[in-house]
């Protein structure tokens, strides 16, 4: 994407996006402060949401999918340079194995990209590979299974050294399908000895977050089934290990905005996978199901954040875990980090200051109020601005489609290209 395209739509759209940016900054305080933020503030991109996902049932593919690990580089570097707010590239190892580090790593800074927590794979079975996954892998019965698994971990660290990455990010699917089928002490006490094993080749800088979800593909138990197992398992592992969050890993219900903050105040919440659900793990478009509640979880981690000093951008990892299959994936990844930076943006408009006045004289109907007066401040002019101060897009789909980006992948690529991942 050459930046005069993107110069020339900005300036086609300028008269109109400052007026209603004025409008908006005009009841803030100091906007200056808050579009630095929001200009800092970055998510990583998934190398398996590039392409068509499936379910399944079946998977159809849009057309222009990224055919290797370089053409996903390119996707996101395309996402990046409309947005300004996508500046990493989180791989799955084996789908996405980067042979020649150093080169994968240029032109990643090429497009001004780094890398973010590598992840690990024991929930299929490879081509080739000696033992299997069908009955779990870290918690497996078999010490030669759990072995296996554990050195496939390290091998991912060590394609994240290459790579100037400085997580893995471990998510098993590990469990059981009936009752009866596991001991799930001894499950749980295999995980955490085959972890420890991996925790010590973690490099000193180096963070290991532990995924956690209630069900699927196992629909029993999982050996890692919520933010209380993995935290326990960070806690005994020691200070490297956090919990991570994903969204959709939550059974219906579940208050996730409490879990993030108790999470933050004990500094173990490693990061987020980003993504909405209506029923499980859906894998949604975030935002698109419930941006009420997203907003709800970012004003915990902005207050969690600012009350331990933390650096909103850098303080914890940040990254969409989407699937799209009706969707063009960079479409539905744009729309994505545009909900993300929305909901953050709507957070840092809560006024405290009143919020804690009113909670400390339990005006109930008062903090409501103002959680709702900052959830519906349309901020979307802010969000545009930021972008615009950093070289992207007002509005980056619509660049993406005046501009046919699809079409010219397609006629580069191919029709019938799928991208690997799920
Ligand atoms: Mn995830």
């Amino acid at each position: 994407m050459e930046q005069h395209k993107i110069d020339e739509y900005n300036h086609r759209h300028l008269k109109e996006h400052q007026r209603k940016f004025d409008f908006v900054a005009s009841e803030i305080t100091k906007p200056g402060d808050l579009l630095k933020k929001l200009e800092a503030f970055q998510i990583a991109i998934p190398s398996w949401a590039l392409g068509t996902g499936g379910t399944r049932f079946g998977r159809f593919s849009g057309g222009g999918e990224p055919r290797n690990l370089e053409e996903k580089i390119e996707d996101v570097g395309l996402i990046h340079a409309l947005n300004r707010s996508s500046n990493s590239i989180s791989l799955h190892i084996p789908w996405d194995i980067p042979e020649n580090a150093a080169s994968v790593k240029s032109l990643a800074s090429h497009f001004g990209l780094h890398f973010d927590a590598v992840n690990s794979n024991t929930f299929q079975d490879q081509p080739g590979q000696k033992l299997s996954y069908k009955f779990g892998s870290l918690h497996h019965a078999d010490k030669a299974v759990r072995e296996q698994a554990i050195a496939h971990n390290i091998e991912v660290i060590k394609y994240g050294v290459a790579l100037g990455s400085n997580a893995l990010s471990v998510w098993l699917s590990d469990g059981s399908n009936f009752p009866g089928q596991l001991n799930f002490r001894g499950a749980f006490q295999r995980t955490l000895h085959s972890l420890q094993q991996i925790y010590e080749s973690l490099p000193d800088d180096w963070k290991m977050w532990i995924e956690y979800k209630p069900f699927e593909p196992n629909f029993y138990s999982t050996t890692i089934g919520d933010w209380g197992q993995s935290y326990l398992l960070a806690s005994k592992l020691g200070t490297k290990a956090l919990t991570l969050v994903d969204l959709g890993h939550h059974l219906q219900g579940t208050n996730i905005e409490q879990i993030v903050s108790l999470l933050l105040m004990e500094g173990k919440l490693a990061g987020f996978h980003f993504n909405d659900s209506k029923y499980g793990d859906d894998d949604l478009t975030v935002g698109s199901i419930n941006p009420y509640q997203l907003f709800l979880i970012f004003n915990e981690l902005v207050e969690g954040m600012d009350a331990r000093g933390m650096d909103h951008a850098t303080g914890i990892g940040w990254m969409i875990d989407a699937s799209h299959n009706v969707k063009d994936p960079i479409e539905d990844l744009l729309q994505s980090v545009e909900a993300i930076k929305i909901a953050y943006a709507q957070a840092l408009l809560v006024d405290k200051s009143a919020l804690v006045q009113a909670q400390l004289q339990n005006d109930v109907a008062k903090a409501q109020e103002i959680l709702q007066d900052a959830y519906r401040t349309d901020v979307r002019p802010l969000i545009a601005e930021s972008r615009l101060r950093s070289g992207g897009a007002l509005d980056p789909i619509a660049v993406f489609r005046e501009q046919n980006v699809r079409g010219g992948l397609i006629k580069q690529r191919g029709e019938k290209t799928v991208a690997t991942g799920l």
